[in-house]
């Protein structure tokens, strides 16, 4: 019994060593698109939809392009659209989730340089299962102005903590 439990946290620390060489994560993404930016403007955001085949975390994002890049909420507290970081997008299996304007969205913040319509972004996912193992799924991301229908207009939103 002892060796059997001995075997399980083996095996567990196997588990767990491995997960630093994050592999490619098996999600599916559609429809992903940044927002344009003009000159000097310092933050944007990224949307997409994804699908896990599995129970999985969004817990991260990083991209070139931007030196802070953050999974973020937004609610309507009050009047007001407030938006802040989360610590983990839950993407339960099977099920479709949104990041569009007006909800769940990455921020890329500290922007290093404008971002034309056009142009390509790279960004990096960074996801995690039930057991703490990681993955990561780095996209290309086209860029677009996204004046689609029901945007929020920038003015309306609020950023926690993150004005600069
Ligand atoms: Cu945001």
């Amino acid at each position: 019994m002892s060796s059997l439990v001995f075997r399980a946290a083996a095996a567990a620390l196997l588990c767990c060593g491995l997960g630093a060489f994050a592999q490619e994560a098996p999600v599916e993404v559609s429809g992903a698109w940044v927002r344009a930016t003009v000159p000097g403007q310092g933050g944007t955001g990224a949307y997409m939809t994804l699908q896990a085949p599995q129970d999985l975390q969004l817990v991260g994002v990083s991209t070139p392009v931007a030196g802070v890049a953050e999974v973020h909420e937004m609610k309507l507290e009050g009047n007001t659209m407030h938006m802040s970081a989360i610590p983990a997008l839950a993407l339960p299996a099977h099920q479709r989730v949104a990041l569009a304007p007006g909800g769940y969205h990455l921020m890329l913040m500290d922007l290093k340089q404008a971002l034309a319509a056009g142009s390509t972004v790279a960004l990096t996912l960074r996801l995690t299962d039930a057991k703490g193992a990681q993955f990561t799924r780095t996209l290309q991301v086209p860029v677009r102005t996204g004046a689609s229908a029901g945007t929020t207009p920038p003015g309306a939103m609020q950023h926690a903590g993150s004005h600069r």
